[in-house]
Formats: C-alpha cells, structure tokens, sequence
C-alpha cells in the first residue's frame, strides 16, 4: 500500500459492471487458490485480478458475487472466517465483519459457508455469468449449488438458464484505463523505470545477472511497490536470445549486452519494461548496428500507437520493419515480401510486439473482435516491443551479430492525440545509455563488489 495513492474506485467499477448485466443475473468471481512450494511453505500469494479490480481484497479463499434486478444484496462476499489463533502464524484476516464495513459488501459470509448460501443467492437468477472451465476450487462448489437448484426446478422453475462469460462484462473494462487507474500505473512505471537505470549505472563486468535482478527489485521495494508484476529476467550475452530467461545465474562478461524486462506491481498494476545495455562502456559495433536497427523500429512503432491502429496492424509493421532490418543488416537474404510471407523472419524475431497492459502483464481484452481486429482506443494501455536475437550458433550470418539480443520495450498510454510513454524515465537512446554506463563505471569501479 502506498500512502499517497488515491483509493481505487471499487463501488464505482462494480457499478459499471451491474450497469452492464441484464435484469435477473447474477456473477461470480472466485479467487486463485493458494499455490504450495515446499513443505509447509506457500508461494506469496496474488488475488485473481477480476477479483482485485472489483474490490481490493486481497485474501486467498475469497469469492466475490453480483446480483441485479434480484431480491436481496447486489454485492455479496464470501471470505475467511476471522481465526485469532491462525492469524499469529498467517496475519490478519478481514473477516466478514471487514468484509461489510471496509471492503462494503453488503452481505458477507464465512467463507466455509458458501455451499449453503450460494443456491439461495442463485435461484431467481436466469442468467450466471461465471468464468467456466477456469474456476479451480470453486467449480464444485458452484456445481453443487447448480446442481441442488436443478433437483428443486422439478417443483418450480428456479435457476439460471444461462452461464455466460465475464470476460466480456468483466475484462472490457478493465482494458480501458480510468485516469485512477493510469495514475497508479504512472506509479508502477516511474518505478520501474528508476530500478532499470540503477541496474543500467550499476553493472560491471563480473557480476552475476542475479545481482542485477536483486537490484531491480530491491528498487521496486525500496520505492513502495508490491514487488514484481512478472519474474525479472536478465540475460547477458546469448541469455538474451532465451525470451523468458528467468534463471538469471550467469556472470555478466566484459563485452557482453545485458537485456533487463522487468516491471514492479503498485496496487495491483504491473509496468512492463525491457532496456538492454553494454556491460562495458560502449557498444560496440554489431551490437550498435543491432541496437540502432530495433530503437528505430521501436520509435516508430511507438508512434503509430494511436486511436484507430490495432495490435494486428502493430504486428505486420513491426514485422515488415525487422524484416528491412534484417536484410540491411545481411541476417536474411531475398526480398522483404517474400521474407515475411515465408515467415523467415522468425528466426531472429519469433514474439509479438504489443499486449495490452494493466492487472496483468499480458492483460485482459480482446484484441480481435467477430473476427476483425479491435482498433485501439485512448485509455488502453500498450506494450510496444520489439526486438531481435541471434543465436549464437545461427548460420550464414555475420560473425559480429551472433549470440546479441536485443529488445526495448516501453509502455504506451493511449491518448486522443500523441501517444504518451509512461517509461520515458529508462534511458534508451545509445548516447543516454553510454552516458550511463560511463558515469556508473566511474562511480561503482570496473570491478565486482567482493
Ligand atoms: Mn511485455
């Protein structure tokens, strides 16, 4: 929790999702269940976000209900008994007394209790919208509830008819960004952005990548965030060639390119950034021509991240651009068309470019509606990323280019007008990155802590 964020607007978006569901419906959103590790050790836990976005809670074994146009609460919540003694060893719980008075529910119950209230909350209900085949825990719960309905229908007509899927109701929302909501993510990218220059200043030749990740996420920390909104990857040399490198236990070699995605999580939203820098001074010159091909890419892309465009035309560009590149830059051979069309491309650029961005890294929405590309709208926020990468073994390729990866990723807010960069703050422009790197060699010495 961060003291001066705004709250969020929970009873607001609530109301925004009821406005959207028909008369005589009712949705439920259950939480993840707590992940096992080892022994009697949990991984930490995260709320489902649909969960999160609608009310904060962020306890485990939490399932949260909307009625409309029904007898009864429109907002009900199910949540873990309060337990004084289990409270010492896995702290405080809100119970439903918190439930009612903090988080504004307007009927609360013991989580335990959910198979004996659920019918009774569902009966009139002739539509259920719940996220079907992705319920875990809570989908025999729901069956029995269901199932117990179906058994009294033989009197009566009770029940609902139709199970619908939130995503529509729930995730369109949530994919356009309220200025609340772009004001935390402001948050988690200014954040991020600081913790990729201080890994930027900081690397010497010598240290290991988990150095450079524990200072990415002590920076995240140390400013207030919840910590990472995905595992920090960081990749020197042919590591950057590995997209989602998270082992992070190589030494960082003179000469090398260090390729940090990182993104902190503030109340809930993750930012999404990728820089990648020289270990030494300079780059030098197959990772500049690298380097130079994907900024100039990158910036052009950025800047077509307006209302109108979508993400299957940023792809196809992206795609076409790299491809120029890649031919310039004697990776591939032939003309640009036939290249793309054969998809040879992949070779040295096999991801997207953009998701969207917010709870989740790769965030909810659809980015293809009935088929047609969605054209983007102010207030979604996007990645814009590309990159390429050569493996060090790829054939018929210059020497100077093999085992170098290289992407640069920012987060775009959409607006009527320019695309604005939430990540400005991480330098990536080579003369602002050599810069950096210059001045951290001189302030932190060329070699390794001891
Ligand atoms: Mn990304």
């Amino acid at each position: 929790m961060i003291a001066d964020l705004p709250s969020l607007p929970f009873a607001e978006r609530r109301a925004r999702v009821l406005a959207a569901m028909p008369e005589r419906s009712a949705a439920v959103f259950p939480s993840l269940p707590v992940a096992p590790r080892n022994g009697d050790v949990e991984y930490p836990y995260r709320q489902h976000s649909d969960v999160l976005w609608l009310t904060g809670f962020k306890e485990p074994e939490t399932v949260v209900l909307l009625r409309k146009g029904l007898d009864g609460p429109s907002f009900v919540m199910f949540v873990r008994r309060r337990d004084p003694e289990m409270e010492v060893w896995t702290g405080r719980r809100a119970g439903v007394d918190g439930a009612r008075e903090r988080f504004g529910a307007e009927a609360a119950h013991e989580v335990g209790d959910v198979r004996s209230h659920l019918g009774g909350y569902l009966r009139e209900a002739t539509a259920l919208y719940v996220a079907f085949g992705r319920t875990g825990w809570f989908g025999p719960v729901l069956d029995e509830a269901l199932e117990g309905l179906r058994r009294a229908k033989r009197q009566s007509w009770h029940g609902p008819m139709a199970l619908l899927d939130p995503g529509p109701l729930l995730h369109e929302l949530r994919l356009r960004k309220t200025p609340d909501e772009v004001a935390v993510m402001r948050r988690a990218a200014d954040i991020t952005a600081e913790a990729h220059r201080q890994a930027m200043e900081a690397v010497r030749p010598g240290m290991g990548e988990y150095e450079v990740q524990a200072l990415v996420e002590y920076t995240f920390r140390r400013r207030g965030a919840d910590g990472w909104g995905y595992p920090t990857i960081v990749g020197a040399g042919d590591n950057a060639c590995i997209l989602h490198y998270v082992e992070n236990d190589d030494r960082i070699e003179e000469g090398e390119l260090v390729l940090v995605d990182a993104g902190a999580e503030v109340s809930g939203y993750t930012a999404d950034i990728t820089r990648t820098f020289p270990a030494g001074r300079r780059f030098d010159p197959g990772q500049r021509d690298l380097y130079d091909a994907v900024l100039d890419v990158q910036k052009r892309l950025v800047d077509l991240a307006r209302p109108g465009m979508d993400l299957t035309r940023l792809q196809d560009t992206a795609i076409r651009w790299l491809t120029e590149r890649m031919v310039d830059l004697r990776l591939l051979r032939g003309d640009v068309d036939g290249l793309v069309e054969s998809k040879a491309f992949r070779r040295f650029y096999p991801h997207g470019v953009s998701h969207f961005l917010g709870m989740d890294v790769h965030d909810v929405g659809a980015s293809v509606l009935e088929g047609r590309p969605r054209p983007l709208e102010a207030g979604m926020v996007i990645t814009v990323e590309p990159g390429l990468y050569v493996p060090p073994d790829a054939p018929k390729v210059p020497k100077r280019l093999r085992g170098i990866g290289v992407r640069i990723e920012d987060d775009v807010l959409l607006t009527a007008g320019d695309p604005e960069v939430l990540t400005t703050a991480a330098p990536k422009e080579v003369a602002d990155v050599e810069a950096l790197r210059r001045s951290g060699l001189k302030k932190y010495g060329r070699s390794p802590a001891a």
